[in-house]
């Protein structure tokens, strides 16, 4: 049972992320704040460069690297343990080439036929997320049977597919989905019933953080909420939370 879940801290670098409004849109106020979060208590910096909010369209690969890598490598060689957000396997494969060690692929190796085998060869954790679809039309495929048996069964078939593609045992990590083709209702099922993706086997990463099925106008009034739904987790074994405000969370689950 992990009893102290890790503050993974978001860093989205792209103008039209929808909570932090394009405000670290630059490589230089990106690279600030990851070293502010390192200094909060992040464990692992996770870095995006494609919006994934419902409704946004892709941002080409080469804008993806663009935004991405100089961060990267920036934060690695200040120390920083780095996620890659990314669903395509080349810009993965940049970043770990310029020091990230984790590839946090939210379509679970769906979108990019080339992900899995890349990341098998690369050796590094990769978090295979629930998905369904891309953000353009990911509303309209949010219809289960059992919102939670039916998460369940897709992550499985993904993670077979991983194990096949050669991803160590020891190098895959879970995540629901929280947001990504589900409403509300379907969000909260998953917490309310978070221990039967436990029980899964593999450690289990949760994004919650700011998201629209929480409530509240704008993002920033989901703050309190976020950190509600974290508590919530505490002693469910759960590995870790991806969230915006790293401070506050590593102060609620070291001392509650
Ligand atoms: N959510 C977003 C982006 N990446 N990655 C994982 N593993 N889990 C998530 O829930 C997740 C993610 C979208 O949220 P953001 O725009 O606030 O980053």
């Amino acid at each position: 049972m992990i009893d102290k879940m890790l503050v993974m801290g978001i860093l989205n670098v792209t103008p039209d992320s929808f909570s932090d409004g394009g405000l670290f849109d630059s490589t230089e106020k990106a690279i600030a704040r990851g070293l502010e979060m390192m200094a909060e208590g992040a464990e692992i910096i996770d870095i995006g460069g494609e919006s994934t909010r419902p409704g946004a369209q892709r941002t080409s690969q080469d804008e993806e690297l663009q935004r991405t890598i100089p961060v990267v490598k920036a934060l690695a060689e200040s120390g920083a343990v780095i996620s890659i957000d990314t669903m395509r396997a080349e810009v993965a494969r940049a970043a770990v080439e310029a020091g990230a060690t984790y590839i946090n692929d939210v379509s679970g190796g769906i979108a990019d036929p080339q992900m899995h085998a890349t990341a098998a060869e690369l050796d590094v954790k990769y978090i295979l997320m629930h998905w369904r679809g891309h953000s353009v039309d990911m509303n309209s495929q949010a219809i289960y049977s059992d919102i939670v048996a039916d998460v369940k069964s897709e992550l499985s078939v993904q993670i077979e597919k991983a194990l096949a593609a050669g991803i160590s045992r020891h190098n895959l990590f879970i995540d629901p989905g929280l947001g990504f083709a589900k409403d509300a209702e379907h969000n909260w099922e998953l917490l309310t019933r978070i221990d039967e993706i436990v029980e899964l086997g593999y450690p289990v990463l949760i994004g919650a953080s700011r998201k629209r099925f929480l409530g509240g106008d704008t993002p920033l009034e989901r703050e309190g909420a976020t950190l509600d739904v974290t508590r919530g987790l505490i002693g469910k074994g759960i590995w870790g939370v991806r969230v915006h405000s790293v401070a506050p969370h590593r102060e609620l689950i070291s001392h509650g």
